[in-house]
């Protein structure tokens, strides 16, 4: 075997759902092996930034491992962002490229000044960072890279193999072996949260990303509803529980949202956090506001649960309490007026954000997958569209990066094709990543992407006037991103008018293939007060 020949073994072995990447010198010899393949399904991306962001939009929603390609030095460089956005998400994703040979010279084709320079940049964005120097080390360390990316808290994984090792002879290489999931049985439930749930009359759950991750959300879930504990959400999980769910308290984030969400923690009289990582944003939201002391279950508390069937235990124990929500989360209705009134509509002025999203809300279905991307427009998608569970509504969330929308879409389309997938962009996100519209063409299906186009970096603008009282930078010029789209082989649509929006959406979303709708927007970047 090669080594592009072990590495695909491996991935046949471990079930990969899909591989992304871009060719590259120091990766032909993989390439060469996926070509002989074919039951692995590969996408290629025009930029490896984006490369990494479909994996990780393909693995947060099928769950599945999926292995991004790219060659040595700059290829791989440029999908760091994305590797951030992975870990961020904790997405399993195994990230392989090329690499300089061993002894390369320095300032060579890809060097700088030491052959491990990637090996160690990538060490504090992964996992796990490794470049193996020999066919028998890329074997040995190939399943613990596996077992690293699908792990209780799991997360990218980076390996580099060295072009001497891309290049060596075939050698005589074990059978692959998954490693088994790793248990831990050590950690059981503490008896305090089954005490404190029973007595408490204002319980509260908190639910975070490793609680989607660990597949425990539908139990934790089930169990709110079980002993009417409310529940909020972080930014990141943001969707993990329907909007309209009676237990639903909100967003829990004192930086766009959480008028509702902030309020119930101070109330509750028993606080869990699921997936609540110690010193992370959401234990310091609950510390800050809540008046009794959380119980927290990071990743490993939350496999050990699951492996030991622990959660579905105590459910008896609280057998007769009632259901009934207590805590009324008042604003939503209230809200969804003042957004209404906010968002008049106004004949002759530009489109607002508002009206827009409230057009489309209603096209939002459970079979929908939302995408969102960091903006203005994001705020006003988090807070107009509905959402209906977890594979319901994905973003950049707290990592924040801008571009997400499109690769995410794609991503979506390939993680469940049976969903239609709905991006939500904006001008400034897009010009980020729309290299990959051709590929968002070639991968086609059913997909709308709507690109609020404001001409501008909205939310920087919305910011700078609250800090300065001015603006400066944020322009960006008008552009026709339905001629954009037409270019790339998609059918764009232009809408200019809010009476438009309608129809253009109506196509939209009866059309079988993917559809740009480019709705120019006013300069509006003023919020609502969110709930
Ligand atoms: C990669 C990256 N670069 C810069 C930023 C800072 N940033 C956050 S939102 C934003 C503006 C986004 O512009 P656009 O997509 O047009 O959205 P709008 O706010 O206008 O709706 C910028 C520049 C970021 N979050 N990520
Ligand atoms: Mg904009």
């Amino acid at each position: 075997m090669t080594a592009g020949e072990l590495i695909v073994s491996a991935m046949q072995a471990e079930q990969v759902g899909a591989a992304f990447g871009l060719v590259g010198t120091h990766v032909v010899e993989i390439y060469e092996a996926l070509r002989q393949a074919p039951d692995i399904r590969h996408v290629t991306s025009k930029h490896e930034g984006n490369a990494t962001l479909m994996a990780d939009a393909y693995s947060r929603l099928s769950g599945k491992t999926s292995v991004c390609f790219s060659t040595a030095g700059p290829g791989l460089l440029n999908s760091l962002a994305g590797i951030g956005q992975a870990y961020a998400s904790y997405s399993p994703t195994i990230h392989i490229s090329g690499s300089l040979p061993r002894g390369a010279p320095r300032r060579s084709l890809h060097a700088l000044d030491r052959e491990d320079y990637t090996v160690k940049a990538l060490a504090h964005l992964t996992k796990l960072s490794v470049r193996p120097g020999t066919l028998a080390e890329l074997a040995a360390v190939l399943p613990r890279c596996f077992a690293a990316a699908k792990g209780a808290e799991p997360g990218p994984v980076h390996i580099e193999i060295p072009w001497d090792l891309m290049m060596a002879r075939p050698g005589r290489i074990p059978a692959y072996r998954p490693r088994p999931a790793r248990r831990v049985t050590s950690r059981g439930i503490p008896p305090s949260l089954a005490r404190k749930l029973r007595a408490a009359r204002r319980p509260l759950f908190c639910i975070d990303t490793l609680c989607i991750r660990s597949g425990l959300l539908e139990d934790v879930i089930a169990l709110a509803e079980f002993h009417g504990a409310m529940m909020v959400v972080s930014y990141d999980a943001f969707g993990a529980v329907p909007s309209r769910h009676p237990l639903n308290a909100g967003v829990l984030s004192d930086f766009y949202f959480g008028t509702a969400a902030l309020e119930a923690t101070g109330r509750a009289d028993f606080i869990a956090g699921f997936g609540v990582l110690a010193n992370s944003e959401s234990e310091r939201l609950i510390r800050q506001h809540a008046k009794v002391r959380p119980i927290l279950a990071d990743g490993w508390d939350l496999q050990s649960w699951r492996q030991q069937g622990a959660l579905g235990a105590i459910a008896p124990v609280m057998a007769g309490k009632g259901k009934k929500p207590w805590f009324a989360r008042r604003c939503h209705g209230e809200w969804r007026k003042a957004v209404a009134k906010l968002a008049r509509p106004r004949p002759r002025a530009a489109m607002h954000f508002g009206r827009a999203m409230l057009n489309l809300a209603g096209r939002i279905g459970p079979d929908t997958t939302v995408i969102l991307d960091a903006g203005s427009h994001e705020i006003w998608a988090r807070a107009v569209l509905p959402s209906f569970g977890v594979l319901s509504v994905i973003g950049s969330g707290n990592w924040g990066g801008m571009g997400y929308a499109l690769p995410g879409l794609i991503g979506a389309r390939i993680a469940h094709p049976e969903r239609r997938a709905v991006a939500i962009t904006g001008d400034g996100c897009l010009l980020m990543s729309m290299a990959d519209l051709c590929t968002l063409a070639s991968v086609g299906g059913p997909a709308v992407m709507v690109v609020m186009n404001n001409a501008m970096y909205g939310e920087i603008k919305r910011v700078q006037l609250a800090r300065f009282g001015a603006s400066h930078e944020i322009g960006i010029p008008a552009l026709d991103f339905a001629r954009i789209a037409e270019s790339f082989g998609l059918r764009g649509i232009r809408v200019e008018r809010e009476g438009a929006l309608d129809a253009a959406f109506a196509e939209a979303f009866a059309s079988p293939d993917p559809v740009i709708v480019d709705v120019v927007c006013g300069g509006d970047v003023a919020f609502p007060a969110l709930p």
